[in-house]
C-alpha cells in the first residue's frame, strides 16, 4: 500500500473530500497527464483513468484535471479507473495558451514551491524570471530561482546585479550537473510532503536536475540544437515523481515565456520589490507614470531603483490590464449568450 501522505495528502484535503457526493470512494493524485487519460497514484498503486462525461461537461478546458490534482475515482479493475470528481484546486500553475490573450491552461496544481530554472548561457533572462515569479505570486506559490550549467562559465557579478531586486526575497541557487555539491544544496529547499514544480525553457536542464536528485535516469534528457531551446522539447508531458523521504517533484515541458494572467498590482510591486517606494508616493492612487511626488519615479532618478526594473513594471502592468480586460469581455459575451439561450427557451425552443 502506498502512503498517500508522502504525496501530500493531509487532513485539509480529507475534509474537502467529505464534501463530495463521492466521498465514500477512493482518492488519488494525478501523476501523469496524457492526451485523453491520466495516471493516478492511489493507495492501491497506479491506475490509468479516464474522465466521466460529467467531469468534462460545463467546464472550461483550464478546469480539467491536471498533474498534481487530487481526484476521486471508481476502480474498474487492477489497472483502470474512472475519475468522478476533483477536489477544489489550490495553488495551481497556469499558462496562457499560445496565441491567446486570456485562455488559460493548467500545468500543475497543489504546488508549494516552483523552481524557476534557467541556464547561465543565452537563456538567462531576468525579465523572463520576473514573469514566472508574477505568475507564481498570484497563486501563493513560493519561488526559487535555479541557475544551471555554471560549468559553462558566466559572469557571476553581472548575474547577481541583474537579480538584485529579486534576490531580496527569493533564494537563488547555482548548479551544475558536474558539481555534485551544487545538487546537494538544492535538496535543502525540498521539504517532506511538499510539491515542487520545475519550470523553464526547453533545454535548461530541468529533467537532468530531477534525475540527479533522484539518483537515476528517470526522465529522458537530450542535447538541444541551440541554447535558446528552439525546436526541441524532450519532455512532452507533466509528470510527478516522489523523491523518497522528501518531496514530490513535477517535471514539465519547456515553456518559453509566461503570458501574464495576474492582474493584482500588489503582487507585481512585491515581486519587483518596489512596494516600499510605492508606499511613499504622495497620492494613494499614484500610477507612477508622471505624478508629482511619485516616490517610484524619484527612486529611478536617484538610482535606488533600476530603470530596467521600472520599465518592466510598467510593461507587466499593461499586460495584466490587457488580460483582465479580455477576461471581462469574455465573461460579458458569455453572459450575453446565456441571456439569448434563456430567452429562446422561454419562447419554446425546448431542444436548446
Ligand atoms: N554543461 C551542462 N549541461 C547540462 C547541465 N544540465 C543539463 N545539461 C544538458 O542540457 C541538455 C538539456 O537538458 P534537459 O534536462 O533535457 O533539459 P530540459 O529542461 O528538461 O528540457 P525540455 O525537457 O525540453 O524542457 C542536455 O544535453 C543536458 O545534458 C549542466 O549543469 N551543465
Ligand atoms: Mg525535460
Ligand atoms: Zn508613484
Amino acid at each position: 500500500m502506498r502512503e498517500l501522505n508522502k504525496y501530500g495528502w493531509n487532513s485539509s484535503l480529507q475534509q474537502q473530500k467529505q464534501k463530495s457526493n463521492f466521498a465514500e470512494l477512493p482518492h488519488g493524485r494525478i501523476a501523469v497527464t496524457h492526451k485523453t487519460c491520466y495516471d493516478v497514484i492511489t493507495e492501491d498503486g497506479l491506475l490509468s483513468c479516464e474522465l466521466t462525461g460529467n467531469m468534462l461537461y460545463g467546464r472550461e478546458p483550464s478546469e480539467y484535471p491536471c498533474t498534481g490534482d487530487w481526484v476521486i475515482l471508481q476502480k474498474m479493475d487492477e489497472e483502470k479507473g474512472i475519475i468522478l470528481d476533483m477536489l477544489p484546486r489550490q495553488k495551481a500553475l497556469y499558462r496562457l495558451k499560445t496565441g491567446t490573450v486570456s485562455e488559460k491552461q493548467a500545468i500543475a496544481s497543489h504546488i508549494d514551491k516552483a523552481f524557476i530554472v534557467q541556464s547561465l548561457d543565452d537563456n538567462f533572462n531576468v525579465r523572463r524570471i520576473e514573469r514566472f515569479m508574477l505568475q507564481l505570486a498570484d497563486q501563493n506559490i513560493e519561488s526559487v530561482i535555479l541557475l544551471t550549467k555554471t560549468d559553462l562559465g558566466f559572469d557571476k557579478d553581472e548575474v547577481e546585479r541583474a537579480l538584485k531586486h529579486l534576490s531580496v526575497n527569493t533564494p537563488v541557487l547555482y548548479t551544475s550537473v558536474y558539481a555534485p555539491e551544487s545538487i546537494e544544496q538544492v535538496r535543502k529547499f525540498i521539504s517532506k510532503g511538499e510539491t515542487i514544480v520545475f519550470t523553464g525553457s526547453s533545454g535548461v536542464g530541468k529533467s537532468t536536475l530531477i534525475n540527479a536528485l533522484i539518483g537515476e535516469q528517470v526522465f529522458e534528457t537530450s542535447e538541444i540544437s541551440d541554447s535558446t531551446g528552439k525546436g526541441r522539447h524532450t519532455t512532452t508531458r507533466r509528470e510527478m515523481i516522489l523523491l523518497e523521504g522528501s518531496g514530490v517533484l513535477i517535471d514539465t515541458p519547456g515553456i518559453k515565456v509566461f503570458g501574464v494572467t495576474n492582474d493584482d498590482a500588489n503582487s507585481l510591486a512585491n515581486v519587483l520589490n518596489i512596494s516600499d517606494f510605492e508606499g511613499q508616493c504622495r497620492y494613494a492612487d499614484c500610477q507612477h507614470v508622471n505624478e508629482n511626488g511619485c516616490a517610484v519615479i524619484a527612486a529611478v532618478e536617484n538610482g535606488q531603483l533600476d530603470a530596467d526594473v521600472y520599465e518592466s513594471y510598467l510593461k507587466l502592468r499593461r499586460e495584466a490590464q490587457h488580460y483582465s480586460a479580455s477576461e471581462y469581455e469574455k465573461r460579458q459575451k458569455g453572459k450575453a449568450l446565456a441571456g439569448v439561450i434563456k430567452d429562446m427557451k422561454k419562447r419554446g425552443y425546448k431542444e436548446l
